[in-house]
């Protein structure tokens, strides 16, 4: 097993919408497996596919305590919502920010499993958040994107600042850049 990278907001390739999956076989149930390792490892409670730069719609998702009840949603599709509920989230792709964000408090989802089978099940609570937030990622669609546009440049500007210290080791190679006209 692998732990893999996880994409941060802005990179682009957060916002390519995931492919349906056209077999659940071996190498699909070993990326499953990375996916598991490098959410558990984080800590997180969910996990897109389009976190670790594959396109395809596959989640997975373990909202229990003890890390011990992993959930696997391949091509997901809401059936049904209702009510509305409002939860602070967080998101891997998107380190160190919280926000309140509205979505359905209650949904019916279906989907296949690992094994290829497909199952419905009715989630509410921080499981319905949870997968509506991950199918979001397939679509995309980030939990900042709910936000004010002055939150989420905030967001933006401070994570990006974060990056360019940590690549660029804390070297500010702009300042002999081009002259500016
Ligand atoms: C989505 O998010 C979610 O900022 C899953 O520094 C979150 O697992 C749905 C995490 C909350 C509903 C409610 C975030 C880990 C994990 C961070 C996550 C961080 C370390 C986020
Ligand atoms: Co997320």
């Amino acid at each position: 097993m692998a732990i893999l990278d996880i994409l941060h907001f802005p990179d682009p390739r957060l916002r390519q919408r995931a492919l349906e999956v056209e077999r659940v076989d071996a190498s699909l149930r070993a990326l499953i497996d990375d996916m598991f390792a490098t959410m558990y490892q984080a800590p997180g409670i969910g996990l897109a596919a389009t976190q670790v730069n594959v396109h395809q719609r596959l989640l997975v998702i373990d909202v229990s305590k003890d890390q011990d009840q992993p959930q696997v949603f391949i091509n997901p599709e809401i059936l049904a919502r209702e009510g509305v509920e409002e939860m602070d989230e967080g998101c891997l792709s998107v380190p160190g920010f919280y926000e309140r964000v509205q979505r359905a408090e209650r949904i019916t989802v279906r989907a296949l499993n690992r094994d290829g089978e497909a199952f419905e099940l009715e989630a509410d609570g921080l499981l319905a958040v949870c997968i509506q937030h991950e199918i979001d990622h397939l679509d995309g669609k980030l939990f900042v994107d709910y936000l004010s546009q002055l939150k989420r440049q905030r967001i933006r500007k401070k994570l990006e600042k974060q990056r360019r210290l940590g690549i660029e080791d804390n070297v500010d190679h702009d300042r002999h850049a081009e002259p500016v006209i």
